[in-house]
């Protein structure tokens, strides 16, 4: 069929021809967006669909107040996981095509081969955080921060909450760490598999605190993380893995970020943020002994204009 006749078809027809859809491969997709694009024929003809799960509708404020009630929201939910303030659940939302569909879906046909081929708020400032800066500013913060905030991580590492979840332990208190899913991963969908690992010890806060005394540890937690990961994620390689360190993190007791290579971590896993921990391993090794730690660098990182830390620190010393 020509594309025109395509054109020509009525909104039943349309109905019925992608019903007719037949799978060949996915092209792409992206766990960020939750889209997914895919192709395959329609009377032996290429054919492209795009599916994308459906935002909500933020603006309908009766619906989105609904969006809770049993009645009209959930007809379902489960209860994932909870740890000190934090519970995270799994929901079934109503879903009804004319006012709440679960999915928008698109469909290219007969599509050329151009269109296989096609088929990708806060302000933030960048800072630039000398040891001086580090040592004026961020450490009276971080003290701050190591407070109840931290609650959940001593809760996992005491095994009071997410135990029955532990994907593997090293139980020696200095040398050893917990790996478990993040609280943003679904559990199920390996391509955005996303765990985290938590240190046993309690005296470094962040990056900053890590010297080359450190580098035989990081070197051991690296090659356990990788190893539990891979034993117990099997369809994931070791050069599957993203293992990296947040900096600045939310959280000041020192922990490790793991995600399959495939998920799209958006601001997370981007520069001015993630800080690969082989690289991190590798600038200790090749530091000279006079600098010694990190406390002794510089990083530069990205700060929000909401950020205590903005507000109350860093507009006065930068702007
Ligand atoms: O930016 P930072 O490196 O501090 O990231 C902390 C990570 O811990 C994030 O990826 C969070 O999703 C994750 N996380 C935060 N909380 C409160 C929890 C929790 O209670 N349980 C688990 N499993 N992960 C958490």
């Amino acid at each position: 069929m020509a594309s025109d006749e395509a054109h020509d078809l009525t909104s039943v027809e349309s109905v019925q021809l992608i019903r007719q859809f037949q799978f060949e491969k996915v092209l792409n997709h992206d766990t960020r967006s939750k889209s997914i694009n895919i192709l395959g024929t329609i009377n032996s003809t290429p054919a492209i669909v795009t599916a994308e799960k459906t935002a909500f509708a933020a603006h309908d404020e009766a619906a989105i107040a609904n969006l809770l009630t049993v009645e009209n929201g959930f007809p379902s939910i489960r209860l994932l996981d909870r740890n000190d303030i934090y519970r995270w659940y799994m929901a079934v939302l109503v879903q009804d095509l004319e006012t709440s569909p679960g999915a928008k879906v698109s469909l290219i046909w007969p599509a050329t081969k151009t269109h296989v081929e096609k088929y990708g708020k806060q302000r933030r400032r960048v800072i630039r955080e000398t040891p001086e800066l580090y040592r004026k500013i961020l450490l009276p913060y971080i003290e701050k921060m190591r407070g109840d905030r931290i609650q959940w991580v001593y809760n996992i590492l005491s095994h009071k909450v997410e135990a029955d979840r532990i994907v593997y332990e090293n139980p020696d208190p200095q040398q050893g760490f917990i790996l478990l899913p993040d609280l943003k991963w679904d559990r199920t969908t390996m391509d955005s598999v996303y765990l985290v690992a938590i240190v046993h010890r309690r005296d470094i806060a962040s990056i900053r605190d890590l010297n080359k005394s450190h580098i035989a540890w990081l070197k051991s937690v690296h090659s356990e993380i990788i190893q539990a990961a891979t034993q117990t994620y099997t369809v994931i390689s070791a050069t599957q893995l993203r293992v990296y360190v947040h900096y600045l993190p939310s959280y000041y007791h020192f922990h490790i970020h793991v995600t399959n290579v495939e998920h799209d971590a958006g601001d997370g896993a981007a520069v001015g943020k993630a800080i690969m921990l082989s690289d991190l391993i590798a600038r200790l090794e090749e530091m000279s002994d006079e600098v010694y730690g990190f406390a002794n660098s510089t990083f530069t990182y990205l700060l929000g204009e909401n950020s205590e830390l903005w507000k109350d620190a860093y507009a006065s010393v930068i702007d």
